[in-house]
Order: structure tokens, then sequence, then C-alpha cells
């Protein structure tokens, strides 16, 4: 029997012909199959592109959820109020760092290359929590590029050496020319394709004289561009205490509790803000709506007097007490 196709079939054939992704393909072929006409003569030709939609469908599928897997592992989410990356050479002691100021338990080695990828921990300060990333080494003067975008989406770094190392000159030459190489810097940042954040020198392993000692020498190259906070991870977990604040301080954010006309501030849980933050980006962390309607505000903490009223670009201060009007 005659198929007698009409123009309209034609038309979405080569449609068809000419789609070049399985989406026009398979919105081609829908509507070859609705245009088609429907007798006997054409019942094979149903039959085939039918057969032609559902395998399109399937491998389209397929393709998705393959597309899903492509997994980085150093993609890893922002949580807590800042993000701080412990970075260093091999056996310097970063995961240890990671056990001693969380409850993170990356693997820890007496041998270098323990860590192969990044592994996050929540460090408790005061009221708040701060995102430890505990980082692969880096041994060579450079890195992969996903290891330095992960590195540009934190807010500050910890450079963990082994100043009982007697390369340790050159282990933290070779981790600042590979950051220098992936445009990231401690200190101000030459153009704007840089990413520049703070950082602390973790000197471990400063337990006996010879690891002072180097660490003295360490200090003279490097003290110009680097703060160090010396300390002994594995014999004295405790001088590390200390470093809670010098982390907090480090990442730039303040902690600011709000409260509404009439009630009691709500000191459970303080909005993070990056320091410099003013009454109207406090608004907008609480709701975009909040900060539409904002018009004036109290504050107790930074202003001259408790409950002063304030403008909108008031800048906030760590700790203090925010009522809201609106
Ligand atoms: N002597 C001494 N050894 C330490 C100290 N802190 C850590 N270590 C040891 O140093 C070795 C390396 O520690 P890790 O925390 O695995 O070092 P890492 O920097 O994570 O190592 P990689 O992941 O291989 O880069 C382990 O044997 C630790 O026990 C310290 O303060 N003094
Ligand atoms: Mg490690």
């Amino acid at each position: 029997m005659p198929a007698n196709l009409s123009p309209a079939y034609f038309e979405a054939e080569q449609k068809y012909k000419n789609a070049r992704t399985s989406e026009e393909k398979l919105a081609a072929l829908e509507e070859m199959l609705s245009v088609i006409p429907k007798h006997k003569g054409t019942e094979k030709l149903q039959g085939d592109i039918k057969s032609r939609i559902s395998k399109l469908k399937k491998q389209t599928a397929r393709d998705k959820q393959s597309r899903g897997k492509t997994y980085d592992p150093f993609l890893i989410e922002k949580a807590g109020g800042a993000q701080v990356a412990v970075i260093g050479p091999p056996n310097s002691g970063k995961s240890t760092l990671l056990h001693v100021l969380t409850n993170a338990r990356p693997e820890v080695g007496d041998y270098p290359f323990t860590t192969h990828q990044p592994s996050p921990g929540m460090m408790d300060y005061e009221d708040i929590q701060i995102q430890l990333i505990d980082f692969p080494p880096i041994a060579f003067p450079e890195i992969e590029g996903n290891f330095s975008n992960a590195l540009r989406r934190t807010d500050a770094a910890l450079l963990v050496i082994d100043v009982h190392s007697d390369k340790v000159l050159e282990e933290l030459e070779t981790v600042l020319t590979a950051l220098e190489k992936a445009r990231i810097t401690f200190t101000s940042p030459p153009d704007s394709t840089w990413h520049s954040f703070k950082s602390l020198v973790i000197a471990n392993k400063c337990e006996n004289p010879h690891g002072r000692e180097n660490l003295e020498v360490v200090k003279e190259f490097f003290s110009s561009r680097l703060t160090f906070f010396p300390v002994s991870l594995l014999q004295n977990p405790a001088s590390v205490e200390n470093l809670r604040t010098r982390i907090f301080q480090l990442v730039e954010v303040i902690r600011v509790y709000s409260k509404k006309p009439g009630e009691p501030p709500d000191l459970e849980r303080p909005f993070v803000l990056k320091r410099g933050s003013t009454v109207l980006n406090l608004a907008s962390a609480i709701h975009k709506d909040i900060a539409h309607n904002l018009k004036t505000a109290r504050i107790w903490g930074s202003a001259k007097f408790d409950g002063q009223r304030v403008t909108v670009d008031h800048q906030l201060e760590d700790k203090d007490i925010v009522e809201i009007q609106s």
C-alpha cells in the first residue's frame, strides 16, 4: 500500500536530518510521528519512528546521569562562618592540625603524600564554626587547576611547615612558587586576576632546639612576607588553643546577633558577615524583603550608647546586637 506522505511529513523529516543535538532530533521525530498519515500503508514507518524516539530518550537519560557523575573532589561546599585552606609541603602535619582543631579524622602517616584528596573538618570558635580543609601536599612548584580553583574559594590559608626538615626553606619556597604560578598571593594582588587572602604559617614540630634553630633561619628569609606561629602539634597540642582566635582574625568576619523589637536578642545563632558589613548587609542576610523595607536600626555594642538609633549604612562590629525596624 502506498504511504502517501504529506509535505508536512517531509518538512519534519528534513528537520530531523538537519538536527544536531539529541533534543532537536527528538523534537523532529515527535513532529514526524504527529503529522504522518495514520493508515495501514505507514504502519511500519510509524513503528520505526517510535522505536527511534524510545532509543533516543534512553540515550539522553544515560548521558544526563553520567554528566552528573563527573565528580570533583576539590569542590567542597562551604559550611560555617568561613572556609580556611590547610596547605603545605608533604609530611608537615596538615592532617594532624585537623585532628587537633576539629572532629575530622583524616589519615595521618609518618610518610609523605598520605593525603590524596582534600577533606573538611569544622573548628569550634566560641559560638561559631569555621571550616578547615586539609589539602594534599604541594611538593612541586605547580598545582592542578582544580586545586587552585579550590584555594580561590577559601577565605584564608594556614601554611603548615615542618621545621625538623633540613629542606624546610626549599619546601616553603616551592609552595609559594606553586601558588604564585596559580596567581594566588598572601600579599596585595598585582591585578584583579589574582586571588589574595590572608595567611598564617604554622611552624610545626618546634619541640626541640634543632627545629627552633631551623625556624630562625626560615624567619630571616621570610618574616617580611609571612607571619609565623610556632607549635608542636604532637607534643603540645595545647599550644594551638590560641590559634583558634588567630584563625578567626584571619578570615575577617564578624558575628552579629539580631533582635526583634520588644524581644530579647537571639544570642544562640549569630549571623556571620564579612568585616566592614553594614546594617543593610545584615538585613539582606536575614531576608531580602527585610532589606527592602529597612528604615532604621538600633544597636547595642559599636554605637556610642546602647540602643542607639543608627542609619542603614552604619558599619557593624563583632558581637553587635542589632534591632532591625522595617
Ligand atoms: N615530631 C613531630 N612530629 C609530628 C608533629 N606533628 C605531626 N607530626 C608527625 O608528622 C607526620 C606527618 O603528619 P601528617 O599530619 O600526616 O602530615 P601531612 O602534612 O598531612 O602529610 P601529607 O598528607 O603526606 O602531606 C606524622 O608522623 C605525624 O605524627 C609534631 O609536632 N612533632
Ligand atoms: Mg595529610
